[in-house]
């Protein structure tokens, strides 16, 4: 079980996840990148966004036949539900205040949730401010937390803990121009005891070494991959470095 293996991170190693966007995957590259992405030993395929084009299904059935690597819905809306996924991050947007993104979706999507037989992985999603406006804050319609206010972003993951969510994902947003500061990962890993996901305009493996060293179990990245397949390898040097100290 997928929560299990979130669960024993903390303790035990550091994590990568690829996300891979609908939309940017409709030629030949995406088998490409999955059987290099199996044979580096990504940890995770997150797939989604906010809003899409494609339906995930598609690409989640050309995903799976290549990769034992767990793939993970990592939805924007209720319409991204595939039961050919393995899991999915079941987001509450507890950084903003839309009722909706906390509980609204997630009543509609309910009854599917449970037919899909998909593991369910109730995730506190808090987005932070990274520089630029993203477009998870516009489609959800909700502020991300101001990237100098660590306090905020602690207080608001340790209430998402409080409240039962196995996981938090703190995201700059895709493409953010500047990633999670590490002061701010820090103070929100000290803080909390489930496992604490990080994303959003991370490009370099300097960036991904950051975030590990302040706390992050796990380091999501999207965009840079997608520009520049080699360098998923390097990201993943950082990881293994991290777990083989
Ligand atoms: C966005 O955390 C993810 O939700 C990844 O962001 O595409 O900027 O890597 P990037």
């Amino acid at each position: 079980m997928l929560a299990e293996t979130f669960s024993s991170l903390k303790e035990n190693r550091k994590a990568f996840a690829w996300l891979v966007d609908p939309d940017k995957c409709t030629g030949d590259r995406v088998e490409e990148q999955v059987i290099l992405a199996d044979k580096l030993g990504v940890d995770f395929i997150f797939v989604g966004g906010s809003l899409i084009f494609n339906h995930i299904d598609r690409l989640i059935g050309r995903i799976k036949p290549l990769t034992h690597i767990p793939v993970i819905i990592f939805p924007g809306s209720p319409l991204q539900i595939s039961a050919q996924a393995d899991a999915i991050l079941l987001l509450s947007l507890i950084s903003g205040r839309n009722p909706d993104y906390l509980i609204g979706n997630h009543v509609v999507a309910a009854p599917f949730l449970k037919e899909s037989g998909l593991e369910i992985l109730p995730t506190g999603y808090i987005l932070v401010n990274g520089g630029r406006q993203t477009s998870v804050s516009y489609m959800s319609n909700t502020q991300p937390i101001p990237n100098n206010k660590p306090d905020i972003a602690y207080a608001t993951a340790m209430a998402g803990e409080m409240l039962g969510l196995r996981i938090i994902y703190m995201d700059a947003g895709s493409g953010a121009d500047r990633p999670i500061s590490g002061e701010m990962i820090q103070q929100v890993s000290g803080g909390i005891r489930v496992p604490l996901i990080v994303g959003g305009g991370i490009r370099t493996p300097k960036q991904v070494k950051e975030a590990y060293s302040a706390g992050a179990d796990v380091v999501v990245v999207g965009n840079a991959a997608e520009k520049n397949h080699g360098l998923l390898q390097e990201l993943l040097i950082e990881r293994d470095r991290f777990n083989n100290a």
